[in-house]
């Protein structure tokens, strides 16, 4: 099989987004890790080939009418431990097609693989979480998952899964499924390609004005999350751009979620932008962790992603040199490719952010090398925030 996972990709993926060493058994919510990310889309068939020729992702399930499932169709996509699903409504009665019609393409489910759902699902509600499904178990020929739903902002929710019971290729009810890019005559010709990239590093939430304490504190009650030391306050939301961000993260830093609140400014906030056409809060952007983010760039834009800009003064503002030092590659090669740098205590990252990718200006993507910074790119702020003001302007929204 191609780009089959084994554990030397878990560790690879592990190092790449940050984790942290942590006794999960010690946690009141333990988690291992985020198992899937559920985009609900007007047309996942399509989708599905736009996120395997564009994001170099491999499909490797399907379940649809044709495994008797007449109101969706479903197509899983991976790449090394970053798994998205795809769904779209087949039957016009099918609920999630009124989700569509609302929000156009977006995160419906951002799930968790947990240990022992019960437990994880029991503490979740004692602790307020709103019931979206009760532990329930799904069957096939391949074993067992147990999973459960809890609710969190808008109309997102966190699935809790166990398949350690489980051995088929995603979830009871799908089937193997050839990749959509035929890559067989590069492999057989000795070329394995490169992934773009091999794990999901953080999925940002955009809740309403006033609202980011409200789910911080959520994650921290609901699931043991802790607040990292990252966060965006009044002073930059109000030099820059009209938003405030803080991040909880799991206790190995496995899952990380910036959660981000408009803040009042001069200017329209690109995060009430997001609210007025995803028609509220919802996932904002998906970071996905790359070990090469040249040539993922490079590889990405050939097939037609579009970037944000980064005006050629970033990388001639001396402060910013000063402040960056040396990083793996000349900063000409950054500068060739609009990607951002950024360094704090512990090390630096490089990133990169997509245009929104779909119609509406709401979800977009974030490429992101680490090296040793566990930030998220606050230095970046001010030239990324700018860049997304062009882009406001430019739609006639700010
Ligand atoms: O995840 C983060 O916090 C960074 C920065 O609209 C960021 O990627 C924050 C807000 C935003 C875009 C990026
Ligand atoms: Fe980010």
């Amino acid at each position: 099989m191609t780009q089959a996972l084994n554990e030397t990709d878990q560790a690879t993926a592990d190092r790449l987004i940050g984790a942290v060493e942590h006794d999960i058994a010690a946690d009141p919510f333990p988690v291992k890790g985020l198992d899937h990310v559920l985009f609900l889309v007007g047309n996942a068939k399509q989708a599905a080939h736009y996120y395997s020729t564009a994001f170099g992702m491999t499909c490797v399930a399907y379940r649809g009418p044709e495994q008797g499932f007449r109101e969706y169709a479903e197509y899983v996509l991976t790449s090394g431990t970053a798994r998205f699903v795809f769904r779209g409504a087949v039957s016009p009665e099918a609920a999630d097609a009124a989700h569509v019609a609302r929000h156009s393409d977006g995160v419906v489910d951002i799930a968790l693989e947990v240990p022992d759902v019960d437990a994880a699902f029991a503490y979740a509600v004692r602790q307020g979480a709103a019931v979206h499904t009760e532990p329930t178990d799904v069957t096939d020929e391949h074993g067992t998952v147990r999973y459960a739903a809890i609710e969190t902002y808008g109309d997102t929710r966190h699935s809790l899964i166990d398949r350690s019971r489980y051995s088929g290729p995603f979830l009871p009810g799908f089937v193997a499924r050839k990749p959509i890019v035929d890559r067989s005559a590069a492999i057989a010709a000795g070329v394995q390609p490169k992934r773009y990239f091999q794990a999901v590093d953080h999925v940002v939430g955009n809740v309403e004005l006033g609202k980011m304490d409200h789910w911080v504190e959520f994650y921290k009650r609901v699931m043991g999350f802790t607040n990292m030391a990252e966060f965006v306050g009044d002073d930059i939301a109000t030099d820059y751009s009209a938003l405030m961000s803080k991040v909880v993260a799991s206790g190995t830093r496995k899952v990380k979620f910036p959660l981000n609140e408009p803040a009042i400014a001069r200017k329209k906030s690109q995060i009430d932008e997001y609210l007025e056409f995803y028609d509220g809060p919802g996932a904002q952007h998906i970071a996905i962790a790359t070990n090469d983010i040249l040539a993922s760039v490079d590889a990405m834009r050939a097939a037609g992603v579009e970037f944000l800009d980064t005006p050629d003064s970033y990388y001639d503002d001396p402060e910013l040199r000063a402040r960056i030092g040396t990083v793996r590659v000349p900063i000409q090669e950054l500068k060739d490719r609009k990607i951002l740098v950024d360094r704090d205590e512990d090390g630096y990252l490089l990133q990169i952010f997509t245009k929104p990718v779909q119609d509406r200006p709401t979800v977009f993507f974030e490429l992101i090398e680490r090296h040793g910074s566990l930030g998220f790119g606050k230095g970046n702020f001010k030239a990324l925030f700018e860049a997304i003001e062009r882009e406001q302007e430019a739609r006639g929204n700010l």
